[in-house]
């Protein structure tokens, strides 16, 4: 029995091509600031951002925790969404780790309204703690991988430049959202101080994820990394997919929104309650009476999704996952329902 994998596009596997970039590429030791191939990687995630610098890390966790350090000091205060990816999934590394309170608000579909973010920010006051970052989440896991409009984060960014905080953007599928507006990523990464992005969910590369920002923020942020453990010494080995994902496997999200929309089509004809506006990407979020009993019949079948909580089932479409395969998932679903 063939499995088809919809957990997360986390389980894609390296192209050929990138396998064999990581038998040719050029390395050295990245910890001494020597390896080409990463620096090459940096150079071009950097240009694709649009800003100054940019750091090769280990995950999109250690990017997030060591991003949000590099912007702060301790005891201070992060506004975030109530279902961030840093909130909810990150072990609490903003408390147990950085030392920072958050506050939490609630988006729209991920996005958070310009006017709750300004009365999140604390006063001036000797009793209070010193509001210093906002972040965002561009797409919005959780909300079922909804977009942030480039107009959306520059009316955020106006009320955090105007209060002299910063503002951050969790990217980790920055690219699924550029290729669903049809727009360049920069069009949104300007409106930010600093964006972390991930090679290893829609682009397929095997470990990885990139800070971009200032020089200024980026040796801050190469500190933290070497603190955590991730400065890496041969690094040019998840460097060289990493240029190749940057330079051969954006485009090709199209084809995994199409998927997901075709996905999400089928499930609400079989009647599942699924909200269809916020299947913008490669994220499809349904419900069902029980999820867990959901996930392990569909198992049997070979099927796999995340349990999301209170009845809720996440599909993720990527790179290996073909129009077929949705049309085996939806097949198999209407025969076991
Ligand atoms: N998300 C994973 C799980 O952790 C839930 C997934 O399967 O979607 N930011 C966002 C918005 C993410 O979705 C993720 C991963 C991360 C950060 C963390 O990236 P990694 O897994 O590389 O640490």
């Amino acid at each position: 029995m063939r499995t088809i994998d919809l957990r997360s596009d986390t389980v894609t596997k390296p192209s050929k091509e990138m396998l064999e970039s990581i038998l040719n590429a050029e390395l050295g030791d990245d910890v001494y600031g020597e390896d080409p191939t990463v620096d090459k990687l940096e150079e071009i995630a950097a240009e694709k951002m649009g800003k100054e610098d940019a750091l090769l890390v280990t995950s999109g966790t250690q990017g997030n925790l060591i991003s949000v350090m590099a912007n702060t000091n301790k005891g201070e205060e992060v506004i975030l969404d109530s279902e961030s990816h840093i909130y909810y999934y990150e072990v609490g590394g903003i408390a147990a780790v950085a030392n920072l309170l958050v506050k939490l608000i609630k988006g729209r579909m991920g996005v958070l309204d310009p006017e709750d973010v300004e009365d999140a920010i604390r006063p001036k006051n000797i009793h209070m703690p010193i509001t210093s970052l906002v972040c965002i989440e561009n797409t919005h896991n959780r909300a079922g991988g909804t977009v942030w409009k480039p107009e959306q984060i520059k009316a955020v960014s106006d009320v955090v430049e105007d209060k002299g905080l910063k503002l951050y953007m969790d990217g980790a599928r920055i690219f699924n959202s550029a290729v669903a507006q049809n727009i360049d990523v920069r069009k949104m990464a300007r409106y930010v101080d600093n964006v972390m992005f991930c090679l290893s969910k829609g682009l397929a590369c095997p470990v990885g994820s990139m800070i971009c920002g200032t020089e200024e923020f980026i040796e801050k942020a190469r500190k933290y990394r070497k603190m955590f453990g991730g400065g890496m010494r041969q690094a040019g080995i998840i460097a060289a997919p990493g240029i190749i994902a940057l330079e051969s496997m954006v485009e090709r999200l199209k084809e995994d929104h199409e998927n997901a929309k075709i996905l999400a089509r089928g499930l609400k004809d079989l009647n599942f309650r699924i909200d269809l506006k916020r299947v913008q990407t490669n994220i499809v979020v349904f419900e069902v009476e029980n999820s867990e009993k959901f996930i392990s019949e569909i198992n049997k079948h070979g099927i796999k999704a995340s349990n999301f909580g209170k009845g809720k089932v996440r599909m993720v479409t990527h790179y290996g996952i073909e129009k077929e395969d949705i049309k085996y998932v939806l097949d198999t679903l209407e025969t076991i329902l």
